[in-house]
């Protein structure tokens, strides 16, 4: 799969380096390339915002800069890509997404920073790929950057051969609709603390069960919105 970024932070792409999509990266499983959106100005200051039409506070990217940035990342390739801007006023980014998004075979991200980006970028982009907007969850943050790190780590590992095992996939929280079940390793007994009974007994059908009946319970109990739905 190959991912563009477009951001005024690349730098903080570096910490893609390690780790498990670091390794995916140099296998050649994943081809990530960063952009500087100031990369695409023209003048002294590379500037990439100005004060919003209409008044308010902040101030907004020009289209511009986006632009050019679009032009150069999502026309070189052969398929049109899908085309993510990380944005709090987005759509909830979920396993589900991710695991669509994970047989693309190319991904563009577009990291917004100050009050966002022009909304004109957004019709433009839908010229050149299939736009999404997506947010990781009901707060903000100052930018897209941290949220795309995130998008990036949860697809990039469901990348077939990303993940030595790729059964450690199956049984995670989110893959099932369930939060997951706990998890022990030895010692048996530690600082007056027991593994559950069950998990040494060697029954397996006791152990699905038990499991089964944690996870329904920890999801009650810390996500009950996850079972209305
Ligand atoms: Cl995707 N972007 C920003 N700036 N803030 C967020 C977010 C995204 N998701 C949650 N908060």
């Amino acid at each position: 799969m190959r991912i563009d970024v477009v951001s005024i932070f690349p730098t903080i792409f570096d910490a893609l380096e390690v780790s498990l999509l670091g390794k995916a990266r140099q296998s050649g499983l994943l081809d990530v390339r960063v952009h500087d959106l100031r990369d695409y100005t023209h003048d002294r200051h590379r500037t990439v915002d100005d004060t919003p039409y209409g008044g308010g506070a902040g101030m907004v990217m020009k289209p511009g800069p986006w632009g050019e940035a679009l032009d150069d990342v999502a026309r070189d390739a052969e398929a049109a890509p899908v085309i993510v801007f990380p944005s709090p006023a987005g759509e909830r980014f979920t396993q589900k997404i991710a695991r669509e998004l994970s047989t693309e075979q190319h991904l563009v991200f577009g990291c917004g920073r100050y009050e966002g980006i022009d909304e004109r970028v957004f019709d433009y982009a839908a010229d050149l790929g299939r736009v999404r907007l997506l947010s990781l969850g009901d707060y903000v943050l100052n930018g897209g950057e941290v949220a795309v790190m995130a998008m990036v780590e949860a697809i990039g590992r469901l990348i077939p051969g990303v993940v030595g095992n790729p059964e450690s996939l199956v049984e995670e929280s989110h893959e099932d609709g369930l939060l997951e079940y706990p998890s022990f390793t030895k010692p048996a007994s530690w600082r007056g603390r027991e593994v559950p009974p069950v998990l040494l007994s060697g029954n397996h059908g006791a152990v699905a069960t038990w499991r089964r009946e944690q996870q329904l319970e920890r999801t009650r109990e810390r996500r009950p919105d996850l079972l209305a739905d």
